[in-house]
């Protein structure tokens, strides 16, 4: 127990001390009929199924710590407010792409949430070699939509400081991003870990002292630009997924960033499924329709992103930048859209950044990705990752030169018949 009352639940206790709660009852019926399951598998927190005779829910509650690493890493329990209140503005942003949010415990750490079934873990899913129609598409607009509408071009001046001020408080999950994904992977860093195969490019790496320079002012960029509430952790594992639907799951690490980030982060993640595919190829080539499909919703993603945002710039652009009494109301449309092109290529180039970065992290850092961890074979996991390392670096150094996001597929498409070892 913590000093504030805080107790870890286990499945056992968990009917005693949530079956009081209108809302679970409702949703799943009478605590004595519950079955409780953990089934979290991510890296910090608990997460329970409960289900009953009326139905299911999830229960998601924080550890005092970093489930991965133990409780020699301390982490504070706060997060699952930063999480519950990232959740609810996300909801209000974009509508029914996160689960619906039931009851907020703060002191327990405790989010209640909709139980998401059938859905499944995308990267899983991903891994399989299966489908998720029209996937890009709600990719891009969740995050034009919430990008644009936490930010300055959408927001109420006092509401957009308010919340700017509330999210600068996840001090640690944000301490978390700076250390895992912009330092940690380019020197020999305690809790790092890379395939054997890799030594040879990983020195390459963290002697290139232009990529080093490229990785501090992408941090830099993280650090001080607070352009918009950012869901923080936007990696396929935080999207859960019917062949239909997707949802966006687990904002913890949410804060004011650049809006680069998320989108660069989600497409890094796509890059690396389709260059982990020959890992987990049964029959040469087995996998080749499934790296079409991979790229084709990297392309839809951006593509999506910038129709949506053009649209929220035209229709909501009613916060205090760029507004329409300067351009629209004076015959100056024109500039507004001159305007948007520009903004549109910055979040471009940041998303270039941001987008190798995760690359490298999840190949030399702490936390690495199950599309590369599940390949058993080392020295076949090592050429994929090498090439995944090799096309982040080439994103990084090459954001301001490169053109399209054609561009970028056509890269992975190359890097995946290439040797990088
Ligand atoms: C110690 S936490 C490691 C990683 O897990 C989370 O999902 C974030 O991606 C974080 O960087
Ligand atoms: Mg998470």
């Amino acid at each position: 127990m913590t000093a504030q009352g805080y107790v870890a639940l286990t499945p056992d206790s968990l009917p005693d001390r949530l079956g009081g709660l209108a809302v679970l009852r409702d949703r799943v019926g009478p605590p004595e009929g519950w079955q409780v399951r953990e089934v979290g598998d991510g890296n910090l927190n608990l997460v329970f199924v409960v289900s009953g005779d009326a139905g299911q829910v999830v229960v998601k509650q924080a550890l005092p710590y970093v489930r991965l690493v133990g409780e020699s890493w301390p982490l504070p329990l706060r997060r699952s407010f930063f999480e519950y209140n990232a959740l609810i503005r996300q909801q209000a942003r974009d509508p029914g792409s996160m689960p619906a949010v039931l009851h907020f415990d703060e002191s327990q750490a405790i989010v209640v949430m909709e139980y998401l079934t059938p859905h499944v873990i995308l990267r899983q899913a991903l891994i399989q070699g299966r489908r998720v129609a029209g996937l890009g598409e709600r990719l891009g607009r969740f995050c034009a939509r919430t990008l644009f509408r936490g930010s300055d071009l959408s927001m109420p001046a006092a509401e957009r400081k308010a919340d700017l001020a509330l999210f600068a408080g996840n001090v640690e999950l944000c301490d978390i991003t700076e250390n895992l994904v912009f330092s940690d992977p380019y020197f020999a860093a305690p809790m790092n870990r890379h395939t054997p195969g890799l030594d040879g490019i990983v020195a390459r790496l963290r002697a290139d002292l232009s990529l080093k320079v490229a990785a501090q002012h992408l941090k830099m960029a993280f650090t001080s630009r607070a352009e918009t509430m950012l869901h923080g952790d936007l990696h396929t594992g935080s999207i859960m997924v019917t062949g239909t639907e997707a949802r966006v799951i687990d904002p913890e690490f949410a804060t004011y960033g650049p809006m680069g980030f998320d989108v660069g982060m989600l497409i890094a993640n796509f890059l690396m499924a389709h260059l982990s595919q020959p890992g987990h190829e049964v029959a040469p080539g087995d996998r080749a329709d499934h790296q079409d499909w991979l790229l084709s919703v990297v392309e839809t993603i951006w593509r999506t992103f910038v129709a949506e945002f053009g649209d929220l710039w035209r229709t909501e652009r009613r916060g205090i930048l760029y507004q329409a009494t300067l351009y629209e109301d004076q015959g100056h449309a024109l500039a507004a859209e001159q305007a948007l092109d520009d903004l549109l290529g910055r979040i471009w180039q940041d998303t270039l950044g941001f987008c190798g970065i995760e690359m490298h992290r999840r190949i030399l850092g702490l936390a690495h990705n199950a599309d590369f961890e599940l390949i058993a074979d080392p020295a076949r996991r090592a050429e994929c990752e090498a090439r995944a390392l090799a096309m982040g670096r080439q994103l990084m150094l090459g954001a301001g030169t490169i053109r399209g996001i054609g561009a970028v597929t056509a890269m992975a498409r190359r890097m995946d018949k290439e040797d990088h070892l």
